[in-house]
């Protein structure tokens, strides 16, 4: 089998994102789109002479296609060995696991995570590194400078690799070795959680569902709730995966995860219930009659973690993004820890795993993970909670109470305007910019609120020293609130507007208001400081998380 190298011209906007490069899988479709991309990846890392990757996706439509063409060419420049899920399906955790635990030179995961599947939906691709974790931006910035010139790729004509055999077969001289998706996963988190304990939690009548959107943590899930932890048949809902998840939006907040909402919230709903993303990072927690946000999750967890025994040593950090809530410093401050502010994105978090800084880290954005892989990880979460609940013996409501009575309540909210015009979302964000000197001591509102001080929030990496600037715009006001306003890296459609609210309240005071209700005065405020609505035209976010 002679390697052919073909032609190629540049794609436009082929720029990875806050993960990876994402777009219409329309576009992903276009002749030599996926190969360009594969190729600058290929190109940026040097080569793949002799090394080995991990490739898999969440199983949404045109995964297996581009799993085809990435083995393909891995073979076709001398790639040792791939490793690929059954049918091309590995959870974002998973194929991070499995890139630190097969010592593999790095990982492709094909995924639009939270974003829907199908021809008309969207389609994504990434690269992660040897550690696991998705590539830092001095990576992300030579794969783009690649896609810029690149003029040819390298393949091999083959038939299609069958998906579905379990073990090992040729691609020219590159080993294709095919495994089960989860058992690696599973196996992990058998060391990490109290397995026992949580069975006997559910067979002592906790009742509880996962709602796996149709993607794909539904395999892994069935296996470790309903197989391993003796949850009953039925426990997880939406279980196969599907190229379209099941036509919805496999995003797991209170719009999109409504019906399990819903059911949590009826006097006959489930103690515990927990959603999952696309491609098995994120989470939605959600106790009886209770939703749990993803800052007060990550406080939460880390207060409580120590009750698990892959985390009885204690923590050694905690890292949250910076539009999450200050709820997990508050934690670390208590423990006596150190605690880090981050840009969006899991990428930030890599270099602190690794330097052993920080145990856990979450983000505002439904994700939580550790240090047991270099991703989020939405079963994880999950199971972290039920061992937290096992350990406990209270509810989840109880436990979030408990939280605020001991730190004080982080009120917070999320309000996404999507799919807004371009030039008007960046429009807003170069007006707050200019006016970022003028703002303190500014009055807004009614009741009017001052702002104390506003800034563009810059990171400098404490391990590498790396600086990343302009990640979005902060404003504290005088009360100790906070709006954080930021353009999504995610989106594939105009522009998103993601507007971060959150107002502390002390461990004494109404610990509980409605969350919307609690924030109405600083959502106001925000719309009268930026000329929110009018710019966009729109009355209300589209999604309040
Ligand atoms: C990705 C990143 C997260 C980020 C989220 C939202 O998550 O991995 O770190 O918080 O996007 O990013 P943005 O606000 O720029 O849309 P996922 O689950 O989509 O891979």
């Amino acid at each position: 089998m002679t390697p052919i190298t073909r032609p190629l011209t540049p794609f436009d906007g082929q720029k990875p994102g806050t993960s990876g490069l994402r777009k219409k899988t329309r576009v992903f479709m276009q002749d030599g789109y996926v190969e360009a991309f594969v190729q600058s990846i290929f190109n940026a890392i040097g080569g793949v002479s002799g090394k080995t990757f991990v490739v898999g996706g969440d199983g949404r439509y045109f995964n297996a296609e581009a799993i085809q063409t990435i083995l393909r060419m891995a073979a076709a420049q001398g790639a040792a060995r791939c490793i690929v899920g059954r049918e091309g399906l590995l959870s974002t955790p998973a194929a991070s696991n499995l890139i630190r635990k097969r010592g593999a030179d790095g990982g492709l995961v094909l995924s639009a995570s939270h974003n829907p599947g199908g021809i008309d939906a969207d389609f994504g691709l990434k690269y992660n590194i040897a550690n696991g974790g998705p590539a830092p931006e001095s990576v992300t910035a030579t794969i783009h400078e690649q896609t810029q010139g690149i003029s040819e790729y390298v393949t091999l004509e083959t038939p299609d690799v069958d998906l579905g055999l379990l073990g090992e077969t040729a691609l020219g001289k590159m080993t294709v070795e095919i495994l089960d998706p989860v058992a690696d996963y599973a196996a992990l988190m058998q060391e990490l959680f109290d397995f026992d304990a949580i069975r006997a939690l559910i067979a002592g009548g906790f009742s509880l569902k996962f709602d796996a959107m149709h993607a794909v943590t539904g395999p892994y899930a069935t296996a470790i709730l309903e197989g391993m932890l003796g949850a009953p048949k039925g426990t997880v809902l939406n279980g196969v995966p599907s190229v379209d998840f099941g036509k919805g939006h496999p995003d797991p907040n209170p719009i999109w995860a409504k019906p399990l909402v819903d059911m949590v919230m009826r006097d006959d709903g489930p103690d515990f219930a927990a959603a999952s993303d696309g491609d098995g990072d994120r989470n939605m927690i959600l106790g009886k009659g209770i939703y749990v946000t993803p800052s007060d999750s990550l406080a939460v967890l880390a207060a409580n973690a120590h009750l698990a025994p892959g985390y009885a040593r204690g923590l050694a950090g905690v890292a949250r993004s910076m539009p999450t809530s200050r709820a997990a410093d508050r934690v670390a401050e208590k423990l006596g820890i150190e605690s880090f502010e981050t840009p969006t994105g899991w990428k930030f978090f890599g270099n602190l795993l690794d330097a052993g800084r920080a145990t856990l880290c979450g983000e505002e954005s439904a994700g939580t993970g550790s240090d047991h892989v270099r991703e989020k990880d939405g079963l994880w979460a999950v199971l972290l909670w039920l061992n937290i609940l096992a350990a406990r013996k209270i509810s989840v409501a109880e436990i979030l109470q408990d939280h605020w009575r001991s730190y004080g309540r982080d009120y917070y909210s999320r309000h996404d305007y999507e799919a807004v015009d371009s030039a008007a979302a960046e429009g807003l964000m170069a007006d707050m910019n200019a006016r970022l000197n003028d703002l303190p001591g500014t009055e807004v509102g009614n009741p009017p609120k001052v702002i104390a001080r506003a800034d563009q929030f810059a990171y400098t990496d404490p391990v590498d020293g790396s600086v990343s600037r302009n990640q979005g715009l902060r404003i504290f006001f005088a009360d100790d609130s906070r709006a954080v306003i930021r353009l999504s890296g995610t989106g594939t459609e105009g522009a998103t507007i993601r507007v971060y609210l959150e107002r502390y309240e002390p461990a004494g005071g109404d610990l509980n208001v409605e969350t919307q209700a609690a924030l109405r005065d600083l959502a106001a405020a925000v719309n009268a400081l930026t000329g929110l609505s009018e710019r966009t035209g729109r009355e209300a976010p589209d999604v309040m998380t």
